[in-house]
């Protein structure tokens, strides 16, 4: 009865949040006329008085909608009060996080203004965009002291139209960035990794004609790799008009009518197509016009799908060489910050003999999952649903479902993205069944051509460790987060008497096990935090594991060693998680090596 009653509640939600959201312009960075990226002035404000009067009233939604910190005033008369001043403030880069840039920030959670000055000649047969590729975590932007509005959510992309708000010359535009935890947003409170606040990722402006490509999908279908499937969506003065696509290496030059919405569906007969994968990363160039705009992209065709516990790319059974990756450079703390710092990443991951990743527990940047496509590596993707969120909460769901969105949005012309997974370690109730299973529904009717996941949580009896989660029967895989030999189960050599009970004949991808070990820290097998220990748990674990019939793939945790407010012990993690197998010095561990010699094995196990 609950259920249904729930469930009742989730549709009525789905429909009502369904109308009028539209994310950033697709591929906006083919677009950009001008970025906003590099030195930022900021004032840090703990008690939010550039937002709030001393009634605790915020003034940009006074009468006047003036007095806060956005005005971005200077003083032109010497008898005028004015208690900030953003032009003789220090300044952050941008993008990049602000803990790893100032040492007295390093742990501070709260508000810090962004002021960043520009000027822009706007042509008014034009449009323009202001892009923010994540801001963490809560942002209220403003352009020349007009509120252009506010978004939620540390990792995926936002913009505003601003044409009606550009001055002809020198422009203000202002940021409160406010990053404090909170138990109804996503991610909550508790997480294991830094909560890095900032504006984290790329900002410019992007120009537009009037009628502009607002969106495109443009897929192998899901059903017949013999056919590119999608559409074309176009925004502005929308009319009835011929768009068309061309992939000029296959051949194709395609036109089709788009309708009163302006959006036109295509379905484009392709033969001879060069499939991606790891082994052949073929990119074809890709243009997309419409009589007044034109955006090129490159993009790969595949397809994933699963056949009993075989997962299928281009219909070829594979075995997913994995890893997880956190969005944070280890050798320099704090977010990646640039195409280098990503590419270090995923050359890592190549090393280890990887043909995929998990990016975890958030979206990566576009960037990111761009250099995936072009470097060959199938890419799980994740929102930060993460442990024990507000389940009964319909703004929490409407905040995970946007997320979501915004998340499938951008990254659904990915060839390298093959998962969409919607949480980790999500305790198990019926509330969490409700929320969790209509973000899977969700993703679903959004996205037919990439598996679904979750990483899920295991249960033990005894010996015995059981997969038996109702969202089982909603994903494509068996994924599960399971810590034999680190946080239960004694030492890696007990971890063999353990045996797996999982209720679903699915492909099972491992998407955690792992063990800290601080680099260059040598003892034996039985010593916590030791190189050798972690060097044993992946032997026992590959073991353990390689006992499961449908196991088709593993994302132990983790590449590299990262930040987490959570590890305080002083020698071993001061403040670092210490699963990585490589170190916060670039070193590699010898586990490293364990798990790339079993990649190797499975690679030629599945030539
Ligand atoms: C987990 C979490 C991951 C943690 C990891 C750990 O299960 O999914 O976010 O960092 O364990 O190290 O405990």
């Amino acid at each position: 009865m609950i259920k249904v009653a729930l469930n009742l509640f989730f549709l009525i939600l789905l429909s009502l949040t369904a109308a009028g959201q539209s994310g950033p312009v697709q591929n906006n960075k083919a677009r950009v006329v001008l970025s906003l990226n590099g030195k930022w002035n900021y004032i840090v404000d703990p008690y939010e008085n550039g937002f709030y009067d001393y009634r605790r009233k915020a003034f940009d939604a006074s009468a006047s909608g003036k007095g806060g910190f956005f005005d971005d005033l200077t003083h032109t008369d010497k008898s005028e009060l004015i208690e900030y001043n953003f032009d003789y403030s220090p300044a952050l880069n941008v993008p990049g996080d602000w803990n790893s840039q100032v040492e007295k920030l390093e742990l501070y959670e709260g508000t810090v203004w962004y002021r960043k000055k520009f000027t822009i000649s706007p042509n008014s047969e034009k449009k323009y965009f202001l892009y923010f590729g994540a801001v963490n975590y809560e942002a209220h932007i403003y352009l020349n002291g007009k509120k252009l509005g506010m978004h939620k959510g540390g990792f995926t992309p936002f913009q505003f139209e601003i044409d009606k708000h550009l001055i002809n010359g020198e422009n203000s535009v202002v940021v409160k960035v406010d990053n404090t935890r909170k138990q109804d947003e996503i991610p909550t409170i508790n997480t294991d990794w830094w909560n890095y606040g900032g504006i984290t990722r790329d900002v410019f402006i992007t120009e537009t004609p009037q009628s502009y490509i607002a969106d495109y999908k443009i897929q192998l279908s899901a059903a017949d790799r013999g056919a590119i499937e999608g559409y074309i969506q176009l925004a502005g003065n929308t009319q009835t008009e011929l768009v068309k696509v061309q992939i000029p290496e296959l051949g194709i030059s395609l036109q089709a009518k788009t309708d009163a919405s302006g959006k036109a569906h295509i379905r484009i007969p392709a033969r001879k197509i060069s499939y991606w994968s790891p082994e052949n990363p073929k990119l074809y160039g890709v243009t997309i016009s419409s009589a007044a705009d034109q955006v090129e992209d490159r993009i790969g065709f595949k397809t994933i799908g699963t056949k009993g516990q075989d997962i299928l790319l281009n219909g070829k059974s594979v075995f997913l060489r994995g890893i997880s990756i956190h969005d944070e450079n280890p050798l320099l703390a704090g977010r990646l910050r640039s195409e280098g710092d990503m590419r270090m990443m995923l050359q890592w991951a190549k090393e280890l003999g990887c043909n995929y990743v998990r990016l975890a527990h958030y979206p990566h940047s576009e960037d990111m999952v761009r250099l995936a496509d072009e470097m060959g590596l199938m890419v799980w993707a994740e929102v930060p649903v993460y442990w024990t969120i507000s389940w009964d909460n319909p703004d929490t769901y409407n905040n995970a479902k946007q997320q979501l969105t915004d998340l499938i949005s951008r990254d659904k012309n990915r060839s390298s993205v093959i998962i969409w997974s919607v949480g980790n370690e999500t305790p198990l109730s019926e509330q969490r069944h409700a929320f969790m299973g209509n973000l899977i529904s969700h993703a679903r009717g959004l996205d037919n051509t990439r598996l679904i996941a979750a990483a899920l949580e295991v249960h033990r009896n005894g010996t015995e460790v059981i997969v038996d989660d109702p969202l089982g029967e909603k994903i494509d895989l068996v994924s599960f987060n399971e810590y034999a030999g680190w946080y239960w189960g004694g030492t890696p050599d007990e971890i063999g008497k353990y045996h797996f009970n999982i209720k679903y004949s699915k492909p099972v991808v491992v998407s955690e096990f792992g063990a800290d070990a601080l680099g260059g820290f040598y003892a034996d097998d039985k010593t916590k935090f030791s190189e050798e220990y972690q060097e044993a748990l992946y032997e026992s674990q590959i073991a353990l594991l390689s006992t499961i019939k449908g196991l088709r793939g593993m994302t132990p945790w983790i590449l590299a060693d990262f930040r987490s407010p959570r590890r305080q012990h002083p020698i071993y993690q001061n403040f670092w998680n210490r699963k990585g197998l490589i170190s916060e010095t670039g070193n590699k561990k010898k586990a490293f090596y364990t798990l790339k010699s079993f990649y190797s094995s499975k690679q030629e196990q599945y030539k």
